[in-house]
C-alpha cells in the first residue's frame, strides 16, 4: 500500500473514533470508517491524486476529499486538529486499548477522571469500575486482556500480510542481483504463523557483501543495526527487522533447514541427528566422528538422511509431525490451488468497497470454478439491508451468473447470531439463499455458557451451513469469545455445520491451534477471505497457511470440493428444492 494511503487512512480512522468519543453522529462516524478503508485499500497513491481524483474513490465524498487534500498539502486538517485538542491525550490514549472502545473510554474520564493506561490499571484493581453502569468483572477483566495485548503489540509482533510485502519484495530485489544462486525468506514467515517477530531472509551466493550493500541501501532501510560478513540485519522504516543471511550455494538445504525453524522443530531433527551419529547444524548434516560433510544441499537430502520424508514449513512446529514423518503418514496437506472457490465475500451492498460485478469479475479472473457473494443481514443495523435489497441483488447474481461461463455463483447472506443463538429472517427467506454464512457481531461479552449455547444452536440452525470467523478475534485488538470450543466443534461435526477459517490477516480466525483440535472431532472447514474490496481476495493465501499449519488435507475443506459435493453439504440433510 503506498505510504500517502496508509497515513490518511490511519487518519480518517482516527477522525471516526473522536467522533465517536465526542458522542458525534454514528453515521458520520461511520462514513469516515468506510473513507478510511475505501483509501486504504485503494490501487493508486493518493498523494498523485487531486479533488477530484479522490472523489472518484468509492465512499469518498467532497467534505473527505477537501480534508485529505489539505492534509496532503499541510500535513494536517485542521477540523481534525481541533476535535483532537478537544480530547485530553491521555482519554486518546485508552481508546487506543483493544476491548475499550470511545464510548467506554469517555466514561472512565468522565465518571473517575482516569486519563491514562496506569491510572486505569489502578482503578480495576482498586475495584473502582464495579460501580459504573456498563462496567462488570467481565469488562474488567476484558480491559486487562486489552491491555496485555497492546503492549504485548508494543513488543512489535506484526500481521503476517504486512511481513509478507516486504519480505516479496525484499526477495525480488536480492535476486536480481549478480551472483544471486538462490533466495528465500525463512523463519516464522515461510511457517506461515499469524504473526511475525522479523523476518529471515537467505541468499546462497559465492559473495555475501554485494547482498549486504544491497540491503541496507533498499528503499525501505531505515537504519542498518548489524553488519557483518555472514549477517547483517536493518529496520525498515515501519520498525521492522529484517536478517539477511549469505550462505555459499553448496550449504543452501542446511541454511534453509535450520532458519526455517522453528526453535522447537530444530530441537527434535537435531536429536535424531545425535540417534543416527550425525550432527546437524545450519552448515550441513555431518558425521559425528570424522566431521566429514554427509549433505547439505537441499532440504530434501537432510530430511531423508534423517529417516524422514520432506516436512513442509507449515507443520514445524514440533507439534507431532516428527513422530508422522517416521511413521510415513506427514498428511497431504491442502494447497491454495485446491481451493476452488471463495464461500464468504461482501460488495458495496453492505459494508463492502467493490460493485458486485466488480467483485464477480476478480474472483473470476482468480480461476475460481465458483464464488458465493454473502452481504450482511439487516441485524447488523449500521449495514441498513433489505429483505428488498437482498433480493434485488439474487436477481442481478443470477443474471452473472449466465454471463460468467467459468463460474458459478452462489448467493448467499452472513447472518447474525444473536445473543440468543438466532438468526436474522424467517425460515421460508432463508431457504431460499444458496448458502449461510452465520456470525457473531455483537455482544461478546456474555458468559462462557451463553456464549457456547448460542454457537451451539446456530450450529444446529438447518439453515447455517458456515459459522463465520467463529472465535471473532481481531488479532492485537480483540480476544476471542470466551465459549467451550470443544462443545462447539462437536455440534458442528454432528450438525454437519462447517467452521470458518476467515483468511483475513488480522482474523485468521479459527487460529491454527483450534484448526487442530477441531479436526480431531471431525469437523470440516471453508477457507474463505471475507474479502470486503477486491485487493481482499488474495488473503486467501494466509487463510490456506493457517489450515496447514492446522494439518488440514484437502478433504478437510469444502471449498476444495467440486460443486455438486459442496451443495450437497450445504443443503445439511435438507431436502431439494422443488
Ligand atoms: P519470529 O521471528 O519471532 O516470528 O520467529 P522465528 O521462528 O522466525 O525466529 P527467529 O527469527 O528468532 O529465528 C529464525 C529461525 O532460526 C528459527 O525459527 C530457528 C532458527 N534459530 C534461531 N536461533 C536459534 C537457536 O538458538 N537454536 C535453534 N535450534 N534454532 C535457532
Ligand atoms: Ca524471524
Ligand atoms: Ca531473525
Ligand atoms: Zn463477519
Amino acid at each position: 500500500m503506498p505510504r500517502a494511503n496508509e497515513e490518511v487512512e490511519a487518519l480518517l480512522q482516527e477522525y471516526a473514533d473522536l467522533i465517536a468519543i465526542t458522542g458525534g453522529d454514528a453515521f458520520k462516524a461511520r462514513a469516515y470508517e468506510k473513507a478510511a478503508r475505501a483509501i486504504g485499500g485503494h490501487h493508486a497513491d493518493v498523494s498523485t491524486l487531486d479533488a477530484k481524483g479522490l472523489k472518484d474513490i468509492p465512499n469518498v465524498g467532497r467534505s473527505i476529499a477537501e480534508k485529505v487534500v489539505e492534509y496532503l498539502r499541510s500535513g494536517q486538517v485542521s477540523t481534525i486538529e481541533e476535535t483532537r485538542a478537544s480530547i485530553p491525550a491521555g482519554v486518546r490514549e485508552l481508546i487506543t486499548i483493544p476491548t475499550l472502545g470511545p464510548k467506554k473510554a469517555m466514561v472512565l474520564h468522565e465518571e473517575l477522571g482516569i486519563t491514562s493506561v496506569d491510572q486505569l490499571l489502578e482503578a480495576i484493581h482498586a475495584e473502582r469500575l464495579r460501580d459504573l453502569k456498563g462496567f462488570g468483572e467481565k469488562t474488567e477483566a476484558n480491559i486487562l486482556h486489552g491491555i496485555a495485548l497492546m503492549q504485548k503489540a508494543g513488543e512489535g509482533r506484526i500481521l503476517i500480510s504486512a511481513a509478507m510485502d516486504v519480505a516479496e519484495q525484499i526477495v525480488a530485489e536480492l535476486s536480481a542481483l549478480p551472483g544471486c544462486a538462490r533466495c528465500a525468506y525463512a523463519g516464522s514467515l515461510r511457517r506461515m504463523k499469524e504473526t511475525i517477530g522479523d523476518i529471515d531472509v537467505l541468499v546462497a551466493a559465492e559473495q555475501s557483501a554485494p547482498f549486504m550493500e544491497a540491503l541496507g541501501a533498499l528503499p525501505h532501510t531505515a537504519e542498518v543495526i548489524a553488519h557483518g560478513e555472514k549477517k547483517t540485519s536493518i529496520r525498515t522504516t515501519k520498525g521492522l527487522q529484517v536478517d539477511l543471511r549469505v550462505l555459499p550455494p553448496a550449504s543452501w538445504g542446511a541454511g534453509l533447514q535450520y532458519f526455517t525453524g522453528s526453535k522447537a522443530h530444530n530441537i527434535r531433527t537435531r536429536e535424531i541427528a545425535v540417534r543416527h551419529k550425525l550432527k546437524l547444524s545450519e552448515y550441513g548434516l555431518f558425521d559425528a566422528e570424522s566431521g566429514d560433510m554427509i549433505t547439505s544441499e537441499t532440504e530434501e537430502d537432510i530430511y531423508a538422511r534423517l529417516g524422514l520424508p520432506w516436512i513442509p514449513p507449515t507443520l514445524r512446529e514440533d507439534r507431532g509431525e516428527i513422530a508422522a514423518g517416521l511413521k510415513g503418514e506427514v498428511p497431504e496437506l491442502v494447497q491454495e490451488e485446491d481451493i476452488r472457490g471463495d464461500l464468504h465475500t461482501h460488495t458495496d451492498l453492505t459494508d463492502g468497497l467493490a460493485p458486485l460485478e466488480d467483485m464477480v469479475a476478480a474472483a473470476a479472473a482468480r480461476g475460481y470454478a465458483y464464488c458465493a457473494i454473502t452481504d450482511h443481514a439487516p441485524n447488523l443495523y449500521m449495514q441498513r439491508m433489505t429483505d428488498e435489497k437482498m433480493l434485488a441483488q439474487r436477481e442481478r447474481v443470477r443474471e452473472l451468473d449466465r454471463e460468467h461461463r467459468g463460474m458459478r455463483l452462489l448467493h448467499g447472506t452472513e447472518l447474525n447470531i444473536d445473543p440468543d443463538g438466532e438468526v436474522d429472517w424467517p425460515p421460508e427467506f432463508l431457504a431460499e439463499f444458496d448458502l449461510c454464512v452465520a456470525s457473531v457481531h455483537s455482544h461478546f461479552n456474555q458468559s462462557r455458557q451463553a456464549l457456547t449455547r448460542r454457537l451451539v444452536r446456530a450450529c444446529e440452525n438447518p439453515y447455517v451451513a458456515v459459522i463465520g470467523h467463529p472465535t471473532t478475534r481481531r488479532i492485537g485488538k480483540r480476544p476471542g469469545l470466551d465459549a467451550d470450543f470443544d462443545a462447539v466443534f462437536e455440534a458442528c461435526a454432528a450438525t454437519g455445520t462447517a467452521l470458518e477459517i476467515n483468511a483475513h490477516p488480522e482474523r485468521l480466525d479459527l487460529r491454527d491451534e483450534d484448526v487442530l483440535r477441531a479436526k480431531r472431532y471431525g469437523v470440516k472447514f471453508a477457507v474463505n477471505s471475507d474479502a470486503h474490496s477486491v485487493t481482499h481476495l488474495p488473503y486467501m493465501r494466509y487463510g490456506v497457511g493457517t489450515a496447514q499449519r492446522g494439518w488440514l488435507t484437502k478433504d478437510d475443506v469444502i471449498n476444495t470440493w467440486p460443486l455438486t459435493r459442496l451443495r450437497s453439504f450445504l443443503r445439511k440433510g435438507r431436502s431439494r428444492p422443488v
